[in-house]
């Protein structure tokens, strides 16, 4: 609990509320978010607002004020959190992780770099120069991974369009010494189309405004992004709002940018063959996009020869090969025949941009594989260096609702399940840990268990991602309709997967195309339109087999799968939502054996101001972040602990048998004395090393007295030192 700002901020610790209400918080929100307080405690979560301002609070003095310190010594800060994470790291040797979450543009990206700032600055004070090239290249990675992975939407000017899991080692002596990054889900549909106002990744944009005109003429690209269809949508977008305009103060602009990720993909050791063969796929990218297809009679055809030549070129792969993966697939038949078979003019079209959208993501996937090799631990001997420990750090989407939900949203909300639970799992374990080792009692606390929800969409056989992956399997053509009416069959019991039964007259859904759930965080149509196509995400093996094929060694490199002739090609290769399932249970499973710490980003509003605090918005986010269940869970135990020896050095003063010094034979009893004196007795209890408060109103009593007994204090340190007494 903080205690060193004064209560026209408000609450520093939302424990503290007098009550525990939806109206009370959101005053205490406000009130700290208007007084640029930007940061609050519940117990050791913070909860952050984004202030959309450069704020002064991250710099060096900053730093040493959190280096080392306990939580509740300094107002509530990311670098509490980060230190919190560090020390128990460090001095217990556990494996620790900050999981940060929130809504698209709550800050998550921001918080996760002043993390791992706060980190490198407070680590390798011998400034060896191995663990200071670790260092650089993990801060580097962040510049290099946002060009790929980030692009303006409409709720965020660098929005993350990927899942973004960071382990960073230490040695004994908590230096790091390396790192590794896991990805999840990258945002491909980006690639060959954009919402109205929005963006495709930023990378594409970097390259065209910032590359040097023999660069973009060795790519047969022109400058302008107006020129490709992928690009296009983006092309003239202004980005507004404040945040854009400090990007714009401080240089953040697409050529500026190409120059920072050029430089920084050479910091972290990309060889210049390799940065070489990076932009030529994204070139290939825009060039693949202006590719049209025209039908004579039933025979597609490609009448842009020139630009199948310039693909082949950057591809390292010859025209006509080119021409015809865009334009036939090979099938083998039932007998074991092997046939071209040409394509229709929209199954074209699909081909085209499905082999773009899996070119990015192969080459996203590559980018944080080769930083990986960079960053991974080598030659560590434990029986040499001790013990390797982790602090993870998790940068992954928020839940969303947007007016149309698809496929991408309902696995982000199904994830955001996994980790609400994995939240109120651990957090209620380590209250009840903590008071398993002090020996005290603990009641348990009821709440609200969403693995109802979970199952509803995991389960085997029976959740919806089992209902959809048989739909994408069953050969022959099942329709998104008709898959829907499977999971209104399957699933019309459910009470949490709404269906006709629910709500006949329900104006908004339309039960032929949508399906509800009702989420921890509320409720969310999804449009199944599309659904089947994004979780088989076909590509035809003809297109791996061109990239397998191509003479660039590092275009060759991420098509591994491309040597499979046709008939050897796995028939039922795992969907895209089993994929992510698999990489999400997994997530959760690492997460669950580290020590966590959390930070949950709330958006003050949709219009970027550091102004505007929207009451509806915020309320939305703190109910489905399950803040006040969070602050329940804490105040619900002991709301306040702390080692006896300190409490008895902070409120000594307020005893006669304390102050200055108390002659009592153990710091508990002198803290018993203390307690027994201000009459709380009934809203305390001792444990082993610690004392445990139940209500935070016994220590405001405390707090108040202190505040009221310093300055007589030092009205009497003063006259000691002038010799008055
Ligand atoms: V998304 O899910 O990736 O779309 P994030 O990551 O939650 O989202 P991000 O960190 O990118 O949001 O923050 C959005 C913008 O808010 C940033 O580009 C900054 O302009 C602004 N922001 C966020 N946090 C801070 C801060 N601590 N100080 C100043 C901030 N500006
Ligand atoms: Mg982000």
């Amino acid at each position: 609990m903080a205690e060193l700002e004064g209560l026209e901020f408000g609450k520093s610790d939302f424990v503290l509320l007098d009550e525990v209400n939806m109206e009370q918080f959101m005053e205490n929100l406000q009130l700290r978010f208007e007084k640029g307080r930007i940061y609050t405690f519940i117990g050791e979560v913070v909860v952050s607002v984004n202030p959309y301002k450069q704020m002064d609070i991250y710099g060096k003095v900053a730093i040493e004020a959190y280096r080392g310190r306990e939580l509740y010594e300094n107002p509530p800060h990311l670098y509490a959190v980060a230190d919190a994470a560090y020390k128990a790291m460090k001095r217990r040797a556990k494996d620790t992780c900050i999981v940060i979450s929130g809504e698209s543009g709550a800050g998550k990206t921001e918080a996760s770099k002043y993390i791992m700032q706060y980190i490198a600055a407070i680590t390798n004070p011998n400034q060896r120069e191995e663990v200071e090239s670790v260092k650089n290249v993990l801060l580097k990675s962040n510049c290099v991974l946002e060009a790929f992975g980030n692009a303006k939407t409409n709720r965020n000017d660098n929005s993350s369009r990927f899942g973004k899991y960071m382990d960073i080692n230490f040695n004994f002596n908590g230096d790091p010494t390396g790192g590794h990054i896991n990805n999840y889900l990258l945002e491909k549909s980006r690639v060959v189309q954009q919402h109205a106002g929005e963006r495709n990744f930023h990378s594409f944009y970097q390259l065209l405004r910032g590359g040097t005109d023999d660069m973009l003429s060795n790519l047969h690209l022109q400058r302008n992004p107006e020129a490709y269809v992928y690009s296009k949508e983006g092309a003239s977008v202004i980005t507004v709002g404040h945040a854009e305009e400090e990007h714009q103060k401080l240089g953040f602009n697409d050529g500026s940018l190409h120059k920072a990720v050029l430089s920084a993909m050479k910091v972290i050791g990309f060889t210049s063959e390799e940065i070489s063969s990076i932009y030529k796929i994204i070139a290939t990218i825009l060039l693949l996009g202006n590719l049209e297809f025209e039908c004579d009679g039933e025979i597609v055809q490609l009448p842009g020869a020139g630009s199948v030549s310039h693909v082949a070129e950057l591809t390292g792969t010859e025209p006509e090969t080119v021409s015809k993966a865009l334009l036939y697939r090979t099938v083998a038949t039932g007998g074991g025949e092997v046939i071209e078979k040409g394509h229709n003019k929209l199954e074209a079209c699909f081909g085209r941009d499905a082999f773009a959208k899996a070119l990015y993501e192969r080459l996203f996937a590559w980018i944080v594989g080769r930083i990986n090799t960079v960053i991974e631990v080598k030659n560590y001997n434990p029986a040499l260096h001790g013990k390797n420990t982790v602090i993870g750090v998790l940068d992954i989407y928020g839940f969303e609702i947007f007016d149309n939900n698809s496929f991408e949203q309902f696995c982000i909300n199904y994830c955001n399940e996994k980790l609400q639970q994995l939240f109120i799992e651990l957090i209620l374990q380590q209250e009840q840990e903590e008071y398993h080792r002090e020996g005290i009692t603990w009641q348990h606390i009821e709440y609200f268990n969403n693995q109802i929800i979970v199952d509803l969409v995991e389960q085997l056989h029976k959740g919806i991602i089992s209902i959809l992956d048989e739909a994408c399997l069953t050969v022959g053509k099942v329709t998104d309709t008709v898959c829907l009416e499977t999971m209104n069959t399957k699933l019309g019991q459910h009470p949490h997967f709404t269906s006709r039964k629910h709500c006949p007259t329900d104006k908004t859904m339309d039960f032929q195309r949508h399906f509800r759930i009702r989420h921890y965080a509320g409720d969310v149509t999804y449009s199944i339109e599309g659904f089947l196509d994004k979780n088989k995400d076909p590509l035809f093996q003809d297109f791996k087999r061109l990239m397998y094929n191509s003479a660039d060694p590092v275009l060759k490199e991420m098509w591994p799968d491309g040597q499979l002739s046709i008939t050897e090609v796995t028939k039922r290769p795992l969907t895209a939502a089993t994929l992510f399932k698999n990489s999400i249970i997994a997530l959760v499973e690492n997460l669950a054996c580290k020590e966590p710490y959390y930070v949950r980003c709330i958006k003050p509003n949709d219009v970027k101001s550091p102004v505007l605090f929207d009451d509806a918005r915020c309320r939305h986010q703190v109910a489905y972040l399950g803040l006040l269940e969070n602050v329940r869970v804490r105040r619900a135990g002991f709301a306040y602990r702390q080692p006896y020896a300190r409490f008895l050095q902070r409120y000594k003063m307020t005893c006669e048998y304390t102050w200055p010094n108390h002659l009592m034979d153990t710091d508990r009893e002198a803290v018993e004395a203390i307690v027994t004196q201000h009459g709380f007795e009934g809203d305390v209890a001792y444990g082993h090393t610690k004392l445990f408060v139940r209500t935070p109103r016994s220590l405001f009593t405390l707090e108040q007295e202190r505040a009221a007994l310093i300055p007589i204090l030092v009205l009497f340190l003063q006259k000691v030192w002038r010799g008055a007494l």
